[in-house]
């Protein structure tokens, strides 16, 4: 396990990376799942930051929704995230929709030279505003972080790119738009698609997944979107995908992480209540975490 067991909690009430409201709750609902019970009871020092300020003015901008909100927030998590590093704690973002990693990353990559990204979500988010089928920006963080898309947003930290191709594994992809194939196949990134994870399976999995980064990278920062997982197991989220995770995998998948050890950073987005039953993917979050920061069943 990590030598720090000191954790905080950021967070982002962002919904503007997309268009359906509800995933600014998030953060709440997550918290209000019992996170950091959870994380007391695994011995971790817990501090909680609150939320970072989203405002809820929404542009009507057509190519790229919200620049000007999401690029401020970003730039507020990153100095943030960079802040809680500072001080000795492990950071965990609660969002929020994923254009949130791209401040989240930017702070993170502030203290690591090679840092690896693992990006567990049913999408590649990986368009650029050429490629987007949306002009939504939680479809674009893993290409911005790649120094990929609006100058605005790639600029945030200075160090362009963040992130570099092939310091990257995708894990639970089951919905890539056309750019980003393209985008996967020039830039050789690693992918375990539905597809990969059913045959190999989850164990396999991630223990390629750790020897494949541990090789190259100094930290390994993990985002995991919520639609990774099945919509049986996780309903409350914007953009379902059939066909998903399993609970059992992901948390099989947390555990071998745990173990690994070389988790430096951490998000958890796109967890939105009002399309939830019963708090059920808030509360899926919650274990997920919990089994990332060590929980065993024995
Ligand atoms: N790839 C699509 C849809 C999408 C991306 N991320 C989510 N949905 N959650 C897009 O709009 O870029
Ligand atoms: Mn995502
Ligand atoms: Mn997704």
């Amino acid at each position: 396990m990590y030598s720090k067991r000191k954790v905080c909690i950021i967070g982002v009430p962002m919904d503007l990376g997309q268009t359906r409201r509800g995933v600014d709750m998030g953060p709440s609902a997550i918290r209000y799942a019992g996170l950091r019970e959870k994380l007391e009871e695994l011995n971790f020092d817990v501090k909680d930051h609150g939320n970072i300020y989203v405002s809820h003015y929404h542009e009507l901008e057509e190519s790229l929704k919200n620049l000007t909100a999401v690029t401020e927030v970003s730039k507020a998590l990153a100095i943030m995230v960079d802040d809680v590093i500072q001080n000795g704690f492990f950071p965990l973002v609660l969002g929020g929709d994923h254009s949130i990693a791209i401040g989240t990353i930017a702070g993170v990559t502030k203290h690591y030279q090679n840092t690896g990204v693992i990006w567990y979500d049913a999408h590649g988010d990986l368009n650029t505003p050429k490629t987007s089928p949306s002009g939504n920006i939680h479809g674009m963080p893993l290409a911005v972080s790649m120094g990929l898309g609006h100058e605005q947003l790639t600029t945030i930290y200075e160090r362009i790119p963040k992130i570099k191709a092939e310091n990257i594994v995708i894990i639970g992809a089951r919905s890539l738009d056309k750019g980003e194939k393209e985008l996967i196949k020039e830039k050789n990134i690693k992918v375990y698609t539905m597809h990969e994870v059913d045959r190999l399976g989850m164990a396999a999995v991630i223990t390629e997944t750790i020897d494949y980064l541990k090789e190259r990278v100094d930290g390994i920062h993990l985002s995991l979107d919520l639609d990774s997982l099945d919509p049986i197991d996780a309903p409350g989220v914007g953009t379902p995908v059939v066909g998903g995770l399993t609970y059992r995998e992901s948390h099989l998948a947390m555990e071998m992480l745990a173990e690994s050890g070389l988790i430096v950073s951490a998000e958890f987005v796109e967890v939105n209540p009002i399309l939830d039953e019963k708090n059920k993917t808030a509360e899926a979050a919650v274990a997920l975490i919990g089994s990332l920061f060590g929980e065993k069943l024995l």
